[in-house]
Protein backbone atom coordinates (compact mmCIF):
# COMPACT_ATOMS: atom_id res chain seq x y z
CA UNK A 1 0.00 0.00 0.00
CA UNK A 2 1.59 3.81 -1.38
CA UNK A 3 0.54 7.24 -0.30
CA UNK A 4 -0.87 8.40 -3.94
CA UNK A 5 -1.82 11.80 -2.82
CA UNK A 6 -2.22 14.88 -0.62
CA UNK A 7 -4.23 17.76 -0.18
CA UNK A 8 -4.49 20.68 2.03
CA UNK A 9 -6.51 23.79 2.78
CA UNK A 10 -6.11 26.87 5.23
CA UNK A 11 -8.82 27.13 7.29
CA UNK A 12 -9.75 30.24 9.48
CA UNK A 13 -11.61 29.86 12.36
CA UNK A 14 -13.26 32.35 14.69
CA UNK A 15 -12.01 32.34 17.89
CA UNK A 16 -13.53 35.31 20.61
CA UNK A 17 -11.08 37.23 23.03
CA UNK A 18 -11.56 39.70 25.77
CA UNK A 19 -13.69 40.18 28.89
CA UNK A 20 -16.88 38.67 29.10
CA UNK A 21 -18.98 41.91 29.18
CA UNK A 22 -16.54 43.61 26.61
CA UNK A 23 -17.87 43.79 23.38
CA UNK A 24 -15.98 40.26 22.34
CA UNK A 25 -12.94 41.10 20.31
CA UNK A 26 -13.11 38.45 17.21
CA UNK A 27 -9.68 37.24 16.44
CA UNK A 28 -9.02 34.18 13.89
CA UNK A 29 -7.19 31.00 14.64
CA UNK A 30 -5.66 29.46 11.35
CA UNK A 31 -5.04 25.81 10.41
CA UNK A 32 -4.03 23.94 7.32
CA UNK A 33 -5.58 21.13 6.85
CA UNK A 34 -4.59 17.59 5.48
CA UNK A 35 -5.77 14.47 3.91
CA UNK A 36 -3.19 12.18 2.38
CA UNK A 37 -4.86 9.09 0.14
CA UNK A 38 -3.55 5.87 -0.52
CA UNK A 39 -3.99 3.87 -3.62
CA UNK A 40 -6.35 1.36 -2.02
CA UNK A 41 -8.46 4.59 -1.51
CA UNK A 42 -7.94 5.31 2.63
CA UNK A 43 -7.62 8.97 3.81
CA UNK A 44 -5.91 9.78 6.36
CA UNK A 45 -5.87 13.72 8.27
CA UNK A 46 -4.33 15.53 9.92
CA UNK A 47 -3.36 19.55 10.41
CA UNK A 48 -0.92 21.93 11.23
CA UNK A 49 -1.33 25.35 13.47
CA UNK A 50 -1.48 27.35 16.61
CA UNK A 51 1.31 29.35 14.72
CA UNK A 52 0.95 32.82 14.09
CA UNK A 53 -1.44 33.94 11.47
CA UNK A 54 1.06 36.06 9.79
CA UNK A 55 2.68 32.47 8.72
CA UNK A 56 0.04 30.68 7.83
CA UNK A 57 0.53 31.07 4.08
CA UNK A 58 3.98 29.81 4.94
CA UNK A 59 2.65 27.07 6.71
CA UNK A 60 0.88 25.90 3.71
CA UNK A 61 3.57 26.02 1.45
CA UNK A 62 5.79 23.93 4.02
CA UNK A 63 2.83 21.15 4.46
CA UNK A 64 2.59 20.81 0.54
CA UNK A 65 6.39 20.83 0.51
CA UNK A 66 6.40 17.67 2.70
CA UNK A 67 3.51 16.05 2.43
CA UNK A 68 4.68 15.69 -1.96
CA UNK A 69 8.25 13.69 -0.57
CA UNK A 70 5.85 11.17 0.91
CA UNK A 71 3.91 10.30 -1.66
CA UNK A 72 4.58 6.28 -2.99
CA UNK A 73 5.48 5.80 0.69
CA UNK A 74 4.17 3.06 2.79
CA UNK A 75 1.93 4.73 5.48
CA UNK A 76 2.69 1.85 7.85
CA UNK A 77 6.52 3.14 7.99
CA UNK A 78 5.93 6.20 10.35
CA UNK A 79 9.65 6.54 11.70
CA UNK A 80 10.70 5.93 8.41
CA UNK A 81 8.74 9.09 7.30
CA UNK A 82 9.59 11.24 10.16
CA UNK A 83 13.21 10.76 9.94
CA UNK A 84 13.01 11.46 5.69
CA UNK A 85 10.88 14.60 6.91
CA UNK A 86 12.65 15.99 8.96
CA UNK A 87 16.24 15.31 7.15
CA UNK A 88 14.97 17.11 3.62
CA UNK A 89 13.57 19.94 6.14
CA UNK A 90 16.79 21.01 7.98
CA UNK A 91 17.96 18.59 9.71
CA UNK A 92 19.69 20.00 12.73
CA UNK A 93 17.17 22.68 12.96
CA UNK A 94 13.83 20.66 13.81
CA UNK A 95 11.70 23.65 14.61
CA UNK A 96 9.27 26.18 13.35
CA UNK A 97 6.98 25.18 10.47
CA UNK A 98 9.16 22.32 9.40
CA UNK A 99 7.95 20.57 12.60
CA UNK A 100 4.81 21.63 12.65
CA UNK A 101 4.09 20.44 9.00
CA UNK A 102 5.58 16.93 9.69
CA UNK A 103 2.88 16.90 12.97
CA UNK A 104 0.10 16.63 10.33
CA UNK A 105 2.12 14.69 8.10
CA UNK A 106 2.45 12.34 10.97
CA UNK A 107 -1.29 12.64 12.68
CA UNK A 108 -2.34 12.17 8.99
CA UNK A 109 -0.41 8.58 9.13
CA UNK A 110 -1.82 7.55 12.44
CA UNK A 111 -5.51 8.21 11.60
CA UNK A 112 -4.56 6.02 8.52
CA UNK A 113 -2.50 3.46 10.45
CA UNK A 114 -6.03 3.39 11.85
CA UNK A 115 -8.58 3.32 9.23
CA UNK A 116 -6.30 0.30 7.70
CA UNK A 117 -6.28 -1.83 10.78
CA UNK A 118 -9.68 -0.86 11.57
CA UNK A 119 -8.43 -0.05 14.98
CA UNK A 120 -8.79 3.74 17.11
CA UNK A 121 -5.43 5.75 17.44
CA UNK A 122 -5.54 5.30 21.20
CA UNK A 123 -5.49 1.67 21.06
CA UNK A 124 -2.83 1.50 18.87
CA UNK A 125 -0.72 4.09 20.82
CA UNK A 126 -0.91 1.74 23.99
CA UNK A 127 -4.58 1.85 24.59
CA UNK A 128 -4.10 1.96 28.39
CA UNK A 129 -7.58 3.68 29.36
CA UNK A 130 -10.94 4.77 27.39
CA UNK A 131 -11.39 7.84 29.22
CA UNK A 132 -9.36 10.66 30.49
CA UNK A 133 -9.75 13.42 32.53
CA UNK A 134 -10.37 16.86 30.99
CA UNK A 135 -9.36 20.67 32.52
CA UNK A 136 -11.27 23.40 30.35
CA UNK A 137 -9.14 25.77 28.45
CA UNK A 138 -9.15 28.99 26.08
CA UNK A 139 -10.96 30.99 29.18
CA UNK A 140 -10.27 33.08 32.24
CA UNK A 141 -8.03 34.69 30.17
CA UNK A 142 -5.85 37.71 32.14
CA UNK A 143 -8.49 40.36 30.74
CA UNK A 144 -10.91 38.95 32.93
CA UNK A 145 -11.89 41.13 36.19
CA UNK A 146 -12.56 39.44 39.30
CA UNK A 147 -16.35 38.90 38.62
CA UNK A 148 -15.66 37.64 35.04
CA UNK A 149 -13.75 35.43 36.77
CA UNK A 150 -15.99 34.34 39.20
CA UNK A 151 -18.87 33.58 36.82
CA UNK A 152 -16.94 31.91 34.19
CA UNK A 153 -15.60 29.58 36.29
CA UNK A 154 -19.15 28.62 37.77
CA UNK A 155 -20.16 28.32 34.24
CA UNK A 156 -17.51 25.72 34.03
CA UNK A 157 -18.50 24.09 36.52
CA UNK A 158 -22.45 24.06 35.50
CA UNK A 159 -20.86 22.70 32.04
CA UNK A 160 -19.14 19.66 33.90
CA UNK A 161 -15.74 20.28 34.49
CA UNK A 162 -14.28 19.31 37.25
CA UNK A 163 -10.89 21.56 36.58
CA UNK A 164 -10.02 24.26 34.56
CA UNK A 165 -6.88 26.54 33.47
CA UNK A 166 -6.38 29.97 34.56
CA UNK A 167 -4.25 32.87 33.20
CA UNK A 168 -2.06 34.78 35.42
CA UNK A 169 1.07 37.00 35.39
CA UNK A 170 -0.45 40.39 33.97
CA UNK A 171 -0.89 42.65 36.90
CA UNK A 172 2.05 44.70 38.85
CA UNK A 173 1.10 43.78 42.63
CA UNK A 174 1.33 40.19 44.42
CA UNK A 175 -2.37 41.52 45.94
CA UNK A 176 -3.80 42.06 42.55
CA UNK A 177 -2.91 38.48 41.28
CA UNK A 178 -4.04 37.14 44.14
CA UNK A 179 -7.49 39.27 44.35
CA UNK A 180 -8.15 37.51 41.06
CA UNK A 181 -6.97 34.23 42.40
CA UNK A 182 -9.67 34.58 45.01
CA UNK A 183 -12.38 35.75 42.84
CA UNK A 184 -12.04 32.34 40.99
CA UNK A 185 -11.60 29.76 43.81
CA UNK A 186 -14.07 31.47 46.12
CA UNK A 187 -16.72 30.98 43.11
CA UNK A 188 -15.91 27.29 42.00
CA UNK A 189 -15.12 26.10 45.66
CA UNK A 190 -12.37 23.23 46.70
CA UNK A 191 -13.80 20.65 44.84
CA UNK A 192 -12.48 21.97 41.52
CA UNK A 193 -9.14 21.90 40.30
CA UNK A 194 -7.23 25.17 39.08
CA UNK A 195 -4.37 25.21 37.12
CA UNK A 196 -2.95 28.83 36.50
CA UNK A 197 -0.49 29.60 33.09
CA UNK A 198 2.34 32.39 33.72
CA UNK A 199 3.15 31.89 29.97
CA UNK A 200 6.35 33.04 31.36
CA UNK A 201 5.72 36.36 33.26
CA UNK A 202 7.44 36.27 36.10
CA UNK A 203 10.97 35.21 37.57
CA UNK A 204 12.54 32.97 40.05
CA UNK A 205 11.76 34.80 43.22
CA UNK A 206 8.13 36.04 42.85
CA UNK A 207 7.19 32.41 41.31
CA UNK A 208 8.25 30.72 44.31
CA UNK A 209 6.38 33.61 46.70
CA UNK A 210 3.12 33.82 44.63
CA UNK A 211 3.37 29.83 44.56
CA UNK A 212 3.51 29.97 48.00
CA UNK A 213 0.47 31.92 48.73
CA UNK A 214 -1.49 30.47 45.87
CA UNK A 215 -1.31 27.13 48.06
CA UNK A 216 -4.13 28.94 50.14
CA UNK A 217 -6.45 28.07 46.79
CA UNK A 218 -4.74 24.41 46.60
CA UNK A 219 -3.69 24.98 43.35
CA UNK A 220 -3.46 22.23 41.02
CA UNK A 221 -0.34 22.84 38.58
CA UNK A 222 1.61 25.87 38.18
CA UNK A 223 2.79 26.03 34.24
CA UNK A 224 5.08 27.59 32.79
CA UNK A 225 6.19 30.45 35.76
CA UNK A 226 9.43 31.76 33.92
CA UNK A 227 11.46 31.84 30.79
CA UNK A 228 11.04 28.01 28.75
CA UNK A 229 14.51 27.97 27.91
CA UNK A 230 15.89 28.69 32.11
CA UNK A 231 15.86 25.08 33.11
CA UNK A 232 17.75 25.45 36.24
CA UNK A 233 15.16 28.29 37.31
CA UNK A 234 12.39 26.36 36.74
CA UNK A 235 14.39 23.61 39.05
CA UNK A 236 14.27 25.82 42.10
CA UNK A 237 11.21 26.80 41.87
CA UNK A 238 9.83 22.97 41.63
CA UNK A 239 12.22 22.48 44.42
CA UNK A 240 10.76 25.02 46.72
CA UNK A 241 7.00 24.45 45.89
CA UNK A 242 5.03 21.94 46.87
CA UNK A 243 2.44 22.41 44.10
CA UNK A 244 3.63 20.85 41.30
CA UNK A 245 5.47 22.88 37.86
CA UNK A 246 4.06 21.90 34.69
CA UNK A 247 5.95 22.92 31.78
CA UNK A 248 6.90 21.73 28.37
CA UNK A 249 4.59 23.19 25.77
CA UNK A 250 7.57 25.91 24.57
CA UNK A 251 10.25 23.11 23.95
CA UNK A 252 10.90 22.16 20.30
CA UNK A 253 11.42 18.25 19.12
CA UNK A 254 11.82 15.71 21.91
CA UNK A 255 15.74 15.85 22.67
CA UNK A 256 15.11 19.27 25.36
CA UNK A 257 13.10 16.81 27.27
CA UNK A 258 15.80 15.06 28.39
CA UNK A 259 17.36 18.10 30.11
CA UNK A 260 14.57 18.96 31.62
CA UNK A 261 14.07 15.85 33.43
CA UNK A 262 17.76 15.50 33.94
CA UNK A 263 17.53 18.71 35.47
CA UNK A 264 14.61 17.92 37.46
CA UNK A 265 12.91 21.56 35.95
CA UNK A 266 9.31 19.82 36.14
CA UNK A 267 6.79 17.75 37.96
CA UNK A 268 4.33 17.57 35.19
CA UNK A 269 5.54 17.28 31.41
CA UNK A 270 3.34 19.00 29.04
CA UNK A 271 4.19 18.35 25.12
CA UNK A 272 2.95 20.49 22.46
CA UNK A 273 2.06 18.21 19.76
CA UNK A 274 3.20 20.76 16.66
CA UNK A 275 6.50 21.57 18.62
CA UNK A 276 7.23 17.45 19.44
CA UNK A 277 6.96 16.59 15.64
CA UNK A 278 3.55 14.54 16.06
CA UNK A 279 2.21 11.61 17.91
CA UNK A 280 5.10 9.00 17.02
CA UNK A 281 7.21 11.88 18.95
CA UNK A 282 4.90 13.31 21.92
CA UNK A 283 4.14 9.46 22.45
CA UNK A 284 8.64 9.38 23.08
CA UNK A 285 8.59 11.92 25.42
CA UNK A 286 5.52 10.26 27.09
CA UNK A 287 7.35 7.10 27.54
CA UNK A 288 10.10 9.11 28.70
CA UNK A 289 8.57 10.94 31.45
CA UNK A 290 7.13 7.72 32.55
CA UNK A 291 10.70 6.58 33.07
CA UNK A 292 11.08 9.48 35.47
CA UNK A 293 8.22 8.58 37.09
CA UNK A 294 6.28 11.46 35.74
CA UNK A 295 3.00 12.16 34.65
CA UNK A 296 2.44 13.79 31.32
CA UNK A 297 -0.30 16.13 29.87
CA UNK A 298 -1.36 17.41 26.41
CA UNK A 299 -1.45 20.73 25.17
CA UNK A 300 -3.91 22.45 23.12
CA UNK A 301 -5.57 19.53 20.09
CA UNK A 302 -7.49 17.17 22.59
CA UNK A 303 -8.96 16.06 19.35
CA UNK A 304 -5.16 14.55 18.66
CA UNK A 305 -4.12 14.50 21.82
CA UNK A 306 -6.78 12.99 24.01
CA UNK A 307 -6.41 9.33 22.74
CA UNK A 308 -2.11 10.26 23.79
CA UNK A 309 -2.79 11.14 26.47
CA UNK A 310 -5.42 7.94 26.90
CA UNK A 311 -3.05 5.47 25.18
CA UNK A 312 -0.49 5.81 28.07
CA UNK A 313 -0.40 4.82 32.17
CA UNK A 314 1.48 8.28 32.76
CA UNK A 315 -0.98 10.58 31.19
CA UNK A 316 -2.83 12.93 33.70
CA UNK A 317 -4.78 15.32 31.86
CA UNK A 318 -6.13 16.49 28.77
CA UNK A 319 -6.35 20.23 28.05
CA UNK A 320 -9.47 20.91 26.45
CA UNK A 321 -9.18 24.27 24.73
CA UNK A 322 -11.95 24.14 21.90
CA UNK A 323 -9.69 26.36 19.48
CA UNK A 324 -9.61 23.63 16.66
CA UNK A 325 -12.78 21.54 17.79
CA UNK A 326 -15.11 23.22 15.03
CA UNK A 327 -12.68 21.46 12.01
CA UNK A 328 -14.23 18.26 12.71
CA UNK A 329 -18.05 16.95 12.62
CA UNK A 330 -17.84 14.76 15.57
CA UNK A 331 -18.12 16.54 19.50
CA UNK A 332 -15.68 15.55 21.98
CA UNK A 333 -17.68 13.11 23.81
CA UNK A 334 -17.37 15.01 27.45
CA UNK A 335 -18.86 12.52 30.71
CA UNK A 336 -18.24 14.21 34.83
CA UNK A 337 -15.29 15.81 33.41
CA UNK A 338 -13.47 13.06 31.47
CA UNK A 339 -13.46 12.73 27.63
CA UNK A 340 -14.51 9.63 26.45
CA UNK A 341 -13.00 7.52 23.61
CA UNK A 342 -14.45 5.25 21.17
CA UNK A 343 -13.89 2.80 19.15
CA UNK A 344 -13.94 4.03 15.27
CA UNK A 345 -10.85 3.40 13.69
CA UNK A 346 -8.28 5.78 13.23
CA UNK A 347 -8.97 9.53 15.20
CA UNK A 348 -12.80 8.90 14.47
CA UNK A 349 -12.70 12.49 13.05
CA UNK A 350 -14.43 14.11 9.99
CA UNK A 351 -13.43 17.51 8.72
CA UNK A 352 -16.53 19.43 8.87
CA UNK A 353 -16.85 20.53 5.23
CA UNK A 354 -18.51 23.56 6.03
CA UNK A 355 -14.81 25.22 6.82
CA UNK A 356 -13.21 23.29 3.93
CA UNK A 357 -15.32 24.51 0.96
CA UNK A 358 -14.04 28.46 1.06
C1 LIG B 1 -1.63 28.71 25.37
C2 LIG B 1 -0.68 28.52 24.41
C3 LIG B 1 -0.98 28.82 23.08
C4 LIG B 1 -2.21 29.32 22.76
C5 LIG B 1 -3.15 29.51 23.75
C6 LIG B 1 -2.88 29.20 25.05
C7 LIG B 1 -1.33 28.37 26.83
C8 LIG B 1 -1.89 27.03 27.23
O1 LIG B 1 0.01 28.44 27.13
O2 LIG B 1 -1.15 26.31 27.89
O3 LIG B 1 -3.04 26.77 26.92
MG1 LIG C 1 0.50 27.11 28.73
Amino acid sequence: MKIETYSSQVVSLPREVGALDEAPVQVSVDFVTLRLKTDEGAEGIGYAGFAAPVMTKALKEAVDALAAQVIGDDPMRTEAIGEKLLEVGGRGAAAGLVTRAVSAIDVALWDLKGKILGQPVWKLLGGFRNRVPAYASGHLWRTYDADSLARKGAELVEQGFRAMKFRMGAEASNIAEMERMHALCDSVGDEIDIMVDINQGWDVNRSITMGREMEICGLYWLEDPINYQDFDGLARIADALDTPIAAGEYLWGVEPFRLFLERHSVDIVMVDIMRVGGLTQWMKVAHMAQAWNLPVVSHLAPDILAPAVAAVPNGLFVEHMPWSLPLFREELRLENGEIVLDDAPGLGLEFDERWLTS
